[in-house]
């Protein structure tokens, strides 16, 4: 279990200074990549099979419904470098289409899970370059050098994963893929879009229990590796719909006052005292806009899949002011 979780996270004392750091906060924070530990990336998986977890279902029912339009948008020749290996089927369905790419670029922080997607995708397009990076994708990146000249670079980012970052963050996340891109390059970026509060809560609250196993395992993985001792009746999950600001507030809450070792430090949590661990963003096609403006980006094309839930935004850098 395993090298990739090693990778994953950083070096033990910093571990420690990071969650020393997010509990000494008013109120208190932990970030959501604390998720996935083997365990976390597991239980996502199966997030994605909950009938109330809308995402993964609409996204591919867009892909299959437009995959072709897209794959005419962004034109032959394409460099598609994915942020995150991601759901194996998402990508095929819209490699499948694309006309002579040059090469598929998978990023990912995890060894394993990189092995895993590049494996199955040789499996189906022996013919495709496949030139894989393991490195965290927020960080500034060197691309390798592609086997023959692309028509244009496209960021792939599926998912609504952009959701999980602050506003602030996403737009410096996109700024980053500006670059990367080139000139002529493209974004294709997965965001999820505004609806009935009831839809969304349920997506977050699936009735299995799923989503809270996956939010507490996060207490389960800082026992484990920093030696800390939540006690894991003594919290629950809870996300709420944030309408105002349109975005899930995930938070696990302490049911009773109780102390935590946390490194040397002893956390106090109060009674219903609530720690926030995610954003998931929900977008207006406005709102979408407005960001990938806020970064230099105009959405060129937007696809929905039949129901109207989900969006694929192809951003391309706006005209020069
Ligand atoms: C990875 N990300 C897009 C998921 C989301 O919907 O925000 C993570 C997740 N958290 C709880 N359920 C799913």
């Amino acid at each position: 279990m395993s090298a990739l979780r090693d990778e994953q996270r950083p070096p033990d004392n910093e571990l420690l200074q990071v969650v020393q750091r997010g509990l000494r906060a008013q109120p208190k924070r932990l970030p959501s990549w604390l998720f996935y530990d083997e365990k976390g990336s597991e239980l996502f998986e199966q997030i994605c099979e909950q009938p109330e977890y809308y995402l993964t279902r609409a996204e591919i029912a867009l892909l299959r419904e437009h995959a072709t339009d897209i794959a005419n948008v962004l034109g032959p020749d394409v460099r598609l470098v994915e942020y995150g290996s991601g759901h194996a089927i998402k990508t095929r369905l819209l490699l499948e289409h694309l006309q002579t790419p040059v090469s598929w670029v998978p990023i990912e922080i995890s060894s394993e899970p990189l092995r895993i997607s590049m494996h199955n995708m040789e499996q189906v397009f022996p013919q495709l370059p496949i030139q894989p990076l393991s490195t965290d994708f927020t960080r500034p990146l060197r691309l390798p050098v592609p086997p023959r000249m692309p028509g244009r670079t496209v960021i792939y980012f599926p998912g609504s994963t952009i959701g999980n970052f602050e506003e602030r963050d996403a737009a410096q996340l996109l700024r980053k893929m500006r670059g990367e891109m080139g000139d002529n390059g493209g974004i294709l970026v997965g965001a999820d879009l505004k609806k009935d509060k009831k839809v969304i809560e349920a997506a977050y609250n699936d009735a299995a229990g799923v989503t809270a196993a996956f939010t507490l395992n996060m207490l389960t993985r800082l026992n484990r590796e920093l030696g800390c001792n939540f006690e894991l009746s003594g919290f629950r999950h809870r996300a709420h719909y944030n309408a105002m600001i349109g975005r899930i507030e995930t938070h696990i809450l302490s049911k009773r006052e109780q102390r935590v070792r946390v490194g040397r430090m002893q956390v106090l949590f109060r009674e219903d005292e609530a720690m926030q661990v995610e954003y998931s963003c929900k977008y207006s096609l406005e709102d979408f806009a407005e960001l990938a403006a806020s970064a230099g980006l105009a959405v060129q094309h937007v696809w929905t899949d039949p129901e109207g839930l989900f969006s694929l935004q192809h951003l391309t850098r706006a005209s020069a002011k």
